[in-house]
């Protein structure tokens, strides 16, 4: 049924622009038409919160949301995609211009984030009754310029232009107190539209503002400059994403966000229960579970500890078995580096009643441990304050009544190694739950042309709300099928790369071999494994100048912290590879290097749906899930992977002869490094000694930072602190080289590459979100689903 909206959408971008149609701007008209479709669903959103209120509700806590677009997503989700486009046409402009002036929302650093979103995703489509808390940051994650083939990094402003998918709530304002700074919560409601479904869920986002509009007694007595830099003391708050992934940094200003976000959220969910269940608390945890997105919000156990102590009169014992059945907590990473501890006197300074409430939770943390017979040395290593430092996984863990790790390797990591303690005690509180992502942004939107195809032949759009539906088409692979198969998988190509030639100039060629690494730039993840290779193969290709390659494009895309002078190194280094092999008339056919500068959700939605290979090539037992290897499958590329995170899962799904998998296995990792000698790799595996020596022979220009020759020393020599080649990378170097080249190879065969994409795409089913949010929704939060 369609709808005709030229007219409403006239008067939003009149509304929007203060002039006529014809005289507004892309950006105006993206701004009409996102107002307009919140007005289209501000009813049902506001009947959504009505018909959850009084039930049991899970909330997320999760300092980032990487939303990414946000017009285009609800367009296909409510169905009003076509409409929207005559409207616009009618109105004398293309949707595909008016949805490219959209920033992205980049309210998170990579997988952590944007897995949030996908789960937020996920319950709005489920109708399941989970609402998102997180923090309204003014700049969300730098905007990345490549200069001479270095990473510089600049502010976001993403809302500066005005954000019609924000809501500000101000009768749902919050007063967060600090030793030294009082604080106004404000509320930002972003709506999480479901698709087929009425029902509209809600992102909580808080900003911080003064509590006194104006300091007019400040500003009378000539204080103005005073009352100024108050407001913004308060305002810095939540000015800025901390651009750190899996590394933590103990910075003030970042435990003072974390506390006024989940202050803010919990005192907003206590009201909401005395609302509908009456002033005794004790039933707290029977009407709402919180889930931990990872250490950042862990503030919330002590904080909920002070509110029912403090605010709510309830004795130390029921307010513990309150959080005790309220908290669950997700862990991320088993990187040593991402352990979030602080110091005691930071909390001592900025929250002194919280750091006495963690005092105490500690005092009978040792207690409850003696009386279970462990010994005081496994005490003071367990304990919240062990050390003298807070840790804050070590209180989620205690205080949690469920702890999951993010893959099933991954949560047996946390058991074996990284939590073993936890779990010699309380294995009942560790479970499992693979990620997954949403197939309606990372399929049905981004990929239009396969998304058409499985509709038709699955008769339905069902998949679209249920991915398992695509097993069935499993069987209905055949020669048709996977030429149209690999048409879609062209355009795709030519969507990119015109895409590409316009945002940042690169042309590259259309009929090769797209191999992919997107993520965040981190030793562990190993680009630098990856430009060896093409390394390697520039150079072999040079001395056989006949030799018969398959065209290949090697597309990068990655953000390195800015203070990471390692990983910034390396995206220098790729940049460098990328200019060899690009500029060589011998290689420029064959090879190609592309690097996408400011690599965020958008690009991913040009980049996935053209991608032929998909490279998850983490040393394993370090990646603990990865989630972009997901929604490559779901678009037909293969895996190019090590036996990490859900690569171990995906391998299981489609057989080990549709996807390449290479290098040592995690179990066997101990034994191979207790030996390891990089050098002796260096020496004797053919290739290697060219590659390395490029570094610094003078191939390769590091623009004198001498960055390239501390790269190679941390793989050959290693330093005063650190062993050589911690990741592997020579380790794993030739095994790498033998699958992708088998894998290029194999590409030829255009047929049989299209049958094993098939494989690949129709047993993605359960690395859909769906799946992950099912599992979290009947075996943690205990909700059902509330339609409306
Ligand atoms: C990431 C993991 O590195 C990634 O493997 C996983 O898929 C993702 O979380 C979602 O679970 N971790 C982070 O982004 N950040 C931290 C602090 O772990």
């Amino acid at each position: 049924m369609s709808t005709d909206l030229t007219q409403p959408l006239a008067a939003f971008v009149r509304a929007a622009s203060g002039k006529t149609t014809r005289n507004s701007t892309e950006m105006e008209f993206w701004t009409g038409l996102s107002s307009l479709v919140v007005e289209r669903i501000a009813d049902a959103w506001h009947a959504t919160y009505r018909a959850y209120e009084p039930g049991r509700q899970a909330a997320y806590f999760s300092a980032e949301f990487l939303e990414g677009r946000a017009l285009l997503n609800n367009l296909v989700n409510l169905g009003m995609l076509d409409d929207a486009r005559a409207a616009l046409e009618a109105l004398g402009q293309s949707l595909s211009d008016i949805l490219e002036a959209e920033s992205d929302a980049a309210l998170g650093n990579g997988g952590l984030g944007r897995l949030a979103a996908c789960f937020l995703d996920s319950c709005a489509t489920m109708d399941l009754p989970v609402t998102g808390y997180g923090i309204l940051y003014r700049y969300g994650l730098f905007k990345q310029t490549i200069d001479d083939g270095f990473q510089n990094e600049h502010p976001d402003p993403w809302m500066e232009e005005g954000y019609p998918f924000v809501i500000r709530h101000e009768e749902a304002s919050k007063y967060v107190h600090f030793a030294d700074m009082h604080v106004r919560a404000v509320p930002y409601d972003m709506p999480i539209t479901g698709y087929g479904t009425k029902n509209v869920n809600t992102l909580r986002l808080w900003k911080s503002e003064p509590i006194e509009e104006f300091d007019y007694d400040a500003f009378n007595s000539q204080r103005f400059t005073d009352a100024i830099i108050e407001r913004e003391r308060v305002a810095d708050l939540c000015r800025v994403l901390y651009p750190n992934d899996t590394t933590y940094e103990g910075k003030v200003l970042r435990v003072r966000q974390q506390y006024f976000f989940v202050s803010a959220s919990l005192q907003t969910m206590i009201d909401t229960y005395i609302r509908n269940h009456g002033e005794d608390l004790r039933d707290f945890g029977k009407y709402n579970s919180i889930q931990l997105n990872d250490t950042h919000p862990v503030l919330a156990i002590p904080e909920l500890m002070r509110l029912l102590l403090d605010e709510h009169g309830m004795s130390w014992e029921d307010a513990w078995k309150v959080v005790q059945s309220t908290f669950a907590y997700t862990n991320h990473t088993v990187l040593a580096e991402a352990l979030e501890t602080w110091e005691t006197s930071i909390f001592q300074q900025i929250f002194p009643r919280i750091m006495e409430i963690i005092a105490e939770i500690d005092r009978r943390f040792r207690i409850e441990l003696a009386e279970k017979g462990c010994d005081q040395g496994k005490i003071d290593y367990m304990a919240p304050l062990s050390g003298g430092r807070v840790h804050m996984a070590w209180i989620a863990c205690y205080a949690s009544y469920s702890i999951n790790g993010v893959a099933a390797i991954h949560t047996d990591i946390l058991k074996r190694d990284t939590l073993h303690d936890w779990h010699d005690i309380w294995p009942e509180k560790f479970n499992n739950k693979t990620n997954g992502v949403t197939q309606r942004r990372w399929l049905n939107a981004c990929n239009p042309g396969l998304a058409a195809l499985l509709t038709e032949k699955l008769g339905s759009d069902a998949w679209v709300r249920d991915l398992s539906k695509l097993l069935d088409l499993e069987a209905k692979g055949d020669d048709a099928l996977y030429e149209r198969l690999n048409e879609i998988k062209r355009k795709n190509k030519v969507r990119f790369a015109e895409w590409l030639e316009k945002r940042q100039g690169d042309s590259i060629p259309i009929d090769a071999v797209y191999d992919v690494q997107i993520k965040r730039l981190h030793e562990y993840k190993r680009q630098l494994l990856n430009a060896m290779y093409i390394l390697d193969l520039y150079y072999r290709i040079k001395a056989d100048p006949g030799m018969d390659v398959v065209p290949r494009v090697f597309v990068f895309g990655a953000k390195a912290a800015p203070g990471y002078k390692r990983a910034k190194a390396i995206i220098k280094f790729i940049n460098e590879v990328g200019r060899v092999v690009n500029n060589d008339p011998d290689t420029k056919d064959l090879i190609r290097v592309v690097f996408v500068e400011n690599y965020n959700v958008t690009p991913a939605e040009y980049i996935i749906p053209a991608a032929d290979v998909s490279e998850q090539i983490s040393m394993a037992g370090k990646e603990a899930s990865g989630t972009s290897n997901m929604k490559f499958m779901m678009n037909g590329a293969l895996t190019l992977g090590t036996l990490d995170g859900a690569n171990v899962e995906i391998v299981e799904a489609v057989g080990e002869d549709n996807a390449y998998i290479f290098g040592a296995r995690e179990e066997e990792l101990p034994e191979l490094r207790r030996n390891y000698d990089p050098r002796h790799h260096y020496e004797t595996v053919p290739g290697l000694k060219r590659v390395m020596d490029a570094f610094v022979d003078g191939t390769l220009n590091d623009g004198g930072s001498g960055d390239f020759h501390d790269l190679r020393a941390s793989l050959i020599d290693g330093s005063s602190w650190d062993k050589p080649d911690t990741y592997y990378l020579l380790g794993d170097f030739a095994s790498y080289r033998e699958a992708r080249d088998r894998m290029a190879e194999d590409y030829r065969d255009r047929k049989e590459w299209a049958r094993k994409c098939w494989v690949n795409i129709c047993r993605s089913g359960i690395f859909s979100s769906d799946r992950t949010i099912g599992d979290y929704a009947r075996e943690v939060w205990k909700i059902e689903p509330k339609s409306i």
